[in-house]
């Protein structure tokens, strides 16, 4: 425990009596004017903390956003090696990057309450207003570059485990990096590696999460937030949620690969049964048909007119009735 943890967690002891700046300086062994900075620090990122003469502080409100001391306090699963940020930044992508390249290990976690160009897949914007959670984690799957495609639904499978176990909320999936809710945009998942071409260095998968509509919301067209269905909700307590479901989720896809939760996203996945097209990145059609399944490989399963496709990678949209499956 650092410092500053060790002065929030003696000022979550004191309650509402408060402690004085003199006595957490003896408890925890440092000066009252290095108490005094881990005040000020914690204030910064959003603690609400009186200070009185006479009294000393007193923690009037926790702060509420996915910060590591909320955070981590609440994780269960040894998977998480380190949490850190909880402020806003550019991207957590690009710090997480960052943190990868110098050596990071597995399980280490970026966190921001709002970026300045957060990012979705092929140069898109993910909108990262305050009210909702920004967070990367580094993988080190044992795994070749061409198996790292399913990464994308199984860290989607663990937000929907996750928010299904600890937090009573089913979401659907919708192949292959979205989450949904009540039809709206919950949730993103962008994948980033380094490789060469056997084996896989590190991989950065990035999350967006929309916990709370603040007047910055929508930040985008049929987005969803998680306070539509549960008010109150602690932006700390859904990224703890959904960072469990992604530890077990991996877990499970580590040691026994895409095929153990094939099942389980099917269960969860939209687009079963349903008729659409897929695109690539320039717009050009892929396949266009009624949804199967995914395979083993994470691959979507496709009817098509000419037989059975599996489709490894796009952007699936729902097919109008009347729009030709030669589209
Ligand atoms: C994604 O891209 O869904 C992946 C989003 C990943 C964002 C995380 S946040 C932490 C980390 N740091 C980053 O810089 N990025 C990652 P894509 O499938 O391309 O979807 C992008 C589209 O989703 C946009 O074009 C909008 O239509 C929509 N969108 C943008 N912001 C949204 C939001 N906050 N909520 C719902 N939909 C949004």
């Amino acid at each position: 425990m650092t410092t500053r943890e060790a002065v929030l967690a003696a000022l979550r002891a004191a309650g509402r009596q408060g402690v004085s700046g003199q006595a957490l300086a003896e408890q925890l062994g440092v000066s009252r004017v290095a108490i005094g900075k881990h005040v000020a620090a914690l204030r910064q990122a959003g603690y609400d903390i009186a200070g009185e003469p006479g009294v000393g502080y007193r923690l009037v409100a926790l702060a509420d956003g996915p910060l590591p001391s909320e955070i981590a306090p609440r994780l269960r699963d040894a998977a998480w090696m380190t949490l850190t940020g909880g402020g806003e930044t550019g991207s957590t992508n690009d710090d997480a990057r960052a943190l990868a390249v110098e050596g990071a290990p597995e399980g280490t976690v970026v966190l921001a309450s709002r970026q300045a160009s957060g990012r979705g897949r092929f140069g898109r914007e993910w909108s990262s207003p305050d009210g909702g959670a920004y967070l990367s984690i580094v993988f080190r799957p044992q795994v070749t570059p061409a198996q790292v495609a399913p990464l994308a639904l199984v860290i989607g499978l663990g937000i929907a485990r996750g928010l299904r176990e600890y937090l009573g909320v089913d979401v659907s999936l919708k192949w292959p990096n979205d989450v949904h809710l009540a039809g709206g945009k919950l949730a993103g998942v962008l994948l980033e590696m380094a490789a060469d071409t056997d084996s896989v260095e590190w991989v950065v998968a990035g999350v967006g999460l929309n916990v709370r509509r603040t007047p910055d919301f929508p930040p985008a067209p049929a987005a969803a937030c998680l306070d539509d269905i549960i008010s109150g909700l602690r932006i700390s307590t859904a990224v703890a949620a959904v960072l469990e479901g992604i530890a077990s989720a991996y877990a499970q896809w580590s040691e026994s690969g895409f095929a153990a939760l094939r099942a389980e996203y099917e269960a969860r996945s939209s687009l079963v049964g349903q008729d659409i097209t897929v695109r690539d990145m320039m717009g050009v059609v892929k396949a266009s048909g009624t949804v199967m399944g995914v395979d083993d490989e994470g691959r979507l399963l496709i009817a098509t007119l000419g037989g059975l496709e599996a489709v490894a990678a796009g952007e699936v949209t729902l097919r109008e009735p009347d729009e030709s499956p030669f589209a």
